[in-house]
């Protein structure tokens, strides 16, 4: 028999049901039978102290605020400032504790780091703030049985990103396109519906422990694609915000808002939004100095300009410096930032023209700008010159710009990775971006870029894939991409499997039946490798796209071949790729430094699963896998098909193990990707055997 997972209704009609996704109270087990002391005080302190009782409750254990301390406590969370512990145990621990981190460069634990260290049959947390005392709890509820069995040698625990941030694109009204979640595939908006913001405090309260829990610590409430209501939330409809940040304050996560840069005009009734006109910089400063009344821990504004239609600085002349600075300026006093989205290209371009190269535009347009960006900007890059395709480049962006602060920004909700339809674990991929490095070996990485100097940077951003869904991303799989965005974030050198590990402790081991270790390697069996395998059966070798114009989802070859949108792949008869070289082509690889500039130039250099996004290539040329690009194509497309097979045997294998409504969930998206997986092989394989001409060496079935 199987035990549903526990997740909580709400007692108001209308509301949402959900499940526990990785913090199910049986996760809470170790901590919650136990004797725990708990020392400070501050908002995150009681959040710290709620979740510690909540699970005593439940468990059997007990927890102590205040006197008596003389108990012998088996876990002691404390703020170092809150002095000394009145218990003779656990100070000796705190003390046996402290010298490590004192010893450990400046010995500071900042404004979210913590110590851990079990020390004399005592698990200690220490924090220099109430955040850092949240994310140890956090930590030993991560650790389960572990914290409490040996002896844990003290170590310090913090942020390598001081910017975890989740962009929501929701609308607050139904958009007649985009729906009340742009690119959203988990339902409606946890924030939105209809036209009205939900006030469901108690979901948007265990949405904010699940972002603590995995460490997330900021997220954008709106669209960056801002429509005439959403743009009323900086000013009539702000204390929907607040409400917002309110309910999400004690988990550490600060609220930001996409603004529109028209709010002079539409809301404002100015004339202009010009960025160097007075009125304009007076309305942004009187505009921004009432939201920080309403909410003083306000993060900032997130901008999309002069991009896909937005408005922006180049209708007066100005450049994206000139605006991204005006509203530096009016956040600048309060501490807030402003995030100016670097993701700006012609989407109106002719596809006649081979000589515009839509992965040229950011850099193009941003990097001659490095150094004229006011200190509170930073600067949000799409990870890959395109569009957050399966496979890409790093960003030549990311390369570029060494005197400006710029954010990675990466997309969990699967908008060209099966929509929540198909399992793809991105860990892997995104830790892909995160190490590498785009000087070479000598440099730094792409996750020190994010970091900045001295923790300056702009950080990690993802498009947020949670909706009002009950299972929260539709696909019960797909919780593991947003968990594993939080942790990557905190600290990028984390491996994929190893995440993957802790989500499935955390989620699926603590309700499972029968027989846990089947849970774990059938998960791990189908996730890890989740990513190739897309990547196998849709658009080969990084060229991208090739998906269903509007929507994204399915195969359309030559979908959009002939549109103004720049992703073409350029397939005739003899070949297929972008020539992006300089020697005959955009002249993109010279964006890059070296080795890059000189490795992606060279067809021979240029690593297999880039081939076609750097060059044109005849059929015939040979990989460095030794395989022909037109055997590699029909090889990987029917290799991806039937490794999609065999996910959806092994997925019945769980059956009587997890709780049945997640198990049919995820077995009618199997079944999905199944033939989703199947239509993207016909598709293309028949499409470049038409081409081409060459049969299969195979001799298998191309319609
Ligand atoms: O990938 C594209 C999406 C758009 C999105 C845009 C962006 C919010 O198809 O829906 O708009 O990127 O990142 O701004």
């Amino acid at each position: 028999m199987s035990v549903p997972v526990t997740g909580r209704a709400s007692a108001h009609a209308g509301k949402s049901i959900w499940h526990a996704a990785w913090l199910p109270p049986a996760a809470f087990r170790e901590l919650g039978s136990r004797p725990v002391l708990v020392h400070g005080e501050g908002l995150l302190v009681d959040t710290v102290l709620d979740e510690v009782s909540r699970a005593c409750a439940r468990y059997g254990g007990r927890v102590w605020h205040g006197p008596p301390w003389q108990v012998d406590a088996d876990l002691v969370l404390a703020l170092r400032e809150a002095g000394r512990v009145p218990n003779v145990a656990a100070e000796s621990a705190r003390l046996g504790a402290t010298p490590a981190v004192n010893g450990a460069g400046d010995g500071a634990l900042g404004d979210e780091g913590y110590l851990l260290a079990r020390v004399d049959g005592v698990t200690v947390v220490l924090a220099d703030a109430p955040a850092g005392l949240l994310y140890g709890m956090f930590h030993v509820v991560r650790l389960g049985a572990a914290a409490f069995d040996d002896e844990l040698p003290a170590r310090r625990h913090r942020p390598a990103l001081d910017r975890r941030m989740l962009d929501h694109w929701d609308n607050v009204d139904v958009h007649p396109v985009s729906g009340q979640v742009e690119r959203g595939y988990a339902g409606g908006s946890l924030f939105w519906r209809d036209g009205a913001a939900r006030h469901d405090h108690a979901r948007l309260r265990d949405y904010g422990r699940l972002l603590a829990a995995c460490g997330v610590n900021a997220i954008t409430v709106n669209n960056v694609n801002v429509h005439d209501t959403e743009a009323r939330l900086l000013t009539d409809r702000l204390g929907d915000v607040a409400e917002i940040a309110q309910v999400l304050r004690p988990y550490g996560v600060r609220v930001h808002l996409s603004v529109s840069f028209a709010a002079p005009v539409v809301l404002g009734g100015l004339p202009t939004a010009d960025p160097l006109d007075d009125r304009v910089r007076a309305w942004w400063a009187a505009a921004t100095r009432r939201v920080y009344q309403r909410i003083p821990d306000f993060g900032g504004y997130l901008v999309k300009a002069d991009s896909e239609g937005r408005p922006g600085p180049f209708a007066y002349g100005r450049d994206h410096a000139d605006g991204a600075n005006l509203l530096a300026e009016a956040l600048a006093p309060h501490g807030g930032v402003v995030r100016w989205r670097a993701f700006v290209y012609d989407h109106r371009q002719d596809w006649r023209d081979r000589s515009t190269d839509r992965a040229r535009a950011a850099h193009d347009h941003f990097a001659p700008l490095d150094g004229r960006f006011d200190d509170n900007v930073i600067l949000q890059v799409k990870f890959g010159p395109i569009d957050f395709q399966p496979r890409e480049p790093v960003s030549p962006v990311l390369a570029a710009m060494p005197a400006t602060r710029l954010a990675v920004e990466l997309q969990a909700t699967q908008e060209y990775t099966g929509q929540q339809r198909h399992v793809c674990y991105l860990g892997p991929w995104w830790s892909e971006v995160l190490r590498f490095r785009p000087r070479g070996e000598a440099g730094g990485t792409i996750a020190d870029v994010a970091a900045g100097r001295a923790g300056a940077g702009g950080g990690l951003v993802a498009v947020a894939n949670v909706g009002d869904d009950p299972f929260w991303t539709a696909h019960p799989l797909a919780q593991a991409n947003l968990y594993a965005f939080g942790r990557l974030a905190w600290d990028p050198l984390l491996v994929p499997g190893a995440i993957l590990d802790e989500w499935i402790d955390l989620t699926w081991l603590p309700v499972a039946t029968g027989d846990p270790e089947t849970v774990r390697r059938t998960m791990h069996a189908i996730m890890d490798d989740s990513w190739r395998t897309y990547e196998r059966y849709t658009a080969p070798l990084g060229v991208g796209f090739m998906v269903r114009p509007g929507h994204h989802y399915g195969p359309d070859v030559d979908g959009y071949e002939y549109t103004p949108w720049g992703t073409y792949h350029f397939a005739d008869r003899d070949g297929v790729g972008v020539d992006r070289t300089r020697a005959t082509g955009t002249g993109f690889t010279g964006q890059y430094p070296p080795p890059w500039s000189e490795v992606y130039e060279s067809r021979e250099r240029c690593p297999d699963e880039l081939l076609l996004f750097f060059h044109h290539v005849p059929y015939r040329h040979v990989l460095h896998s030794g395989r022909t690009v037109i055997q590699h194509i029909y090889d990987t497309h029917f290799a991806g098909v039937e490794e999609v097979a065999a996910m959806r045997e092994r997925w019945r294998l769980v059956a009587g193990a997890v709780d049945p409504a997640v198990h049919d969930r995820v077995a009618e998206r199997l079944d999905e990707q199944f033939r989703s997986a199947v239509e993207w092989r016909d598709q293309i394989n028949t499409y470049f055997f038409r081409k081409s001409g060459v049969p299969d060496a195979h001799g298998r079935r191309i319609h």
